[in-house]
């Protein structure tokens, strides 16, 4: 059974994640099959892409499947992760993806959203960035996306609260393009969409191209990322980390004793 329902009309393609059972978490499965239709819409010359939710979703996506985390000893978040590697291809396709969200977004789902292009959200949507509560050490290129997505102080108070933060604060921070009405975001989206299918494909992908390029540009010298990977390492190799996978497979609050 698929973890995601696809479909394309009027040159825009639309990827909707219908895993509610798993509250649409980010297994390497549902990931794949996400992968599958971005390519096979690139095939097909779509011109933009909608990433969402079933219609009425409670929770657009639960974030990285904590099954499918390491318990210890090794980077739960490295280049070869599911999830790093669809982030990878959203940024990399040359069509505009916008983030359809209605629900709650959780976790590696919120650097999901934010990767995409535009995010036109409705008003109880909310976003929760959990690394912190997971005992998780989120990794460089996650943290840029939400950098350039964000402000600092909003990236750290996402990051370090881990607290659901409302749609319509991140539209007065410039984070969320739209926030619109649940009975009306579908046109809204496939309005926005038509705009953009309209203008000139090969000068989109261009500039889309570009933004990344120039958004991804920070100087880090070798010896500052080999730092980062060593910090990165004495976090998922913790103590705590190891609590707070196990934590949430128990159901349970997790305590953390900062080793
Ligand atoms: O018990 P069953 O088998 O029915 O499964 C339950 C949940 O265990 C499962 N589920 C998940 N399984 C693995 N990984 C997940 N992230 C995950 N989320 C949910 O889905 C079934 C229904 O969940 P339930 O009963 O809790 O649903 P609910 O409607 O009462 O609550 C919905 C949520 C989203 C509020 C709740 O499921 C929740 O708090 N989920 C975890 C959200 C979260 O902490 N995500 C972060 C995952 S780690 C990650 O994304 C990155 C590594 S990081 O942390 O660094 O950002």
């Amino acid at each position: 059974m698929s973890l995601i329902h696809t479909d394309i009309a009027d040159d825009v393609g639309i990827i909707t994640l219908c895993h509610q059972a798993k509250r649409n978490a980010l297994s390497e499965t549902l990931i794949k099959e996400v992968q599958a239709a971005l390519g096979a819409f690139k095939a097909q010359s779509v011109r933009v892409v909608i990433l969402r939710a079933e219609p009425g979703a409670k929770v657009w996506s639960a974030g990285h499947l904590v099954d499918e985390l390491p318990e210890s000893g090794y980077d739960p978040l490295g280049w070869q992760d599911p999830l790093r590697s669809v982030i990878r291809d959203i940024e990399a396709l040359p069509v505009p993806v916008i983030a359809m969200v209605e629900g709650g977004v959780w976790g590696g789902a919120c650097e999901l959203v934010f990767a995409c292009d535009m995010i036109i959200a409705t008003p109880e949507a909310t976003f929760a960035a959990t690394p912190a509560k997971l005992g998780v050490p989120y990794n460089v290129s996650g943290l840029l996306t939400f950098l350039t997505a964000a402000t600092p102080h909003i990236a750290k108070e996402l990051l370090f609260t881990g607290r659901p933060m409302r749609a319509s604060r991140l539209e007065i921070l410039g984070i969320v393009n739209h926030v619109v009405p649940a009975d009306k975001i579908e046109a809204f989206c496939q309005d926005m969409a038509r705009g953009i299918v309209d203008n000139s494909p090969l000068a989109i992908s261009v500039m889309k191209e570009q933004l990344r390029i120039l958004g991804a540009a920070q100087p880090l010298s070798p010896q500052d990322f080999e730092r980062i990977q060593g910090l990165r390492r004495v976090v998922y190799r913790s103590a705590d980390y190891r609590e707070g996978i196990r934590a949430f497979k128990e159901k349970r609050k997790p305590v953390y004793r900062g080793e």
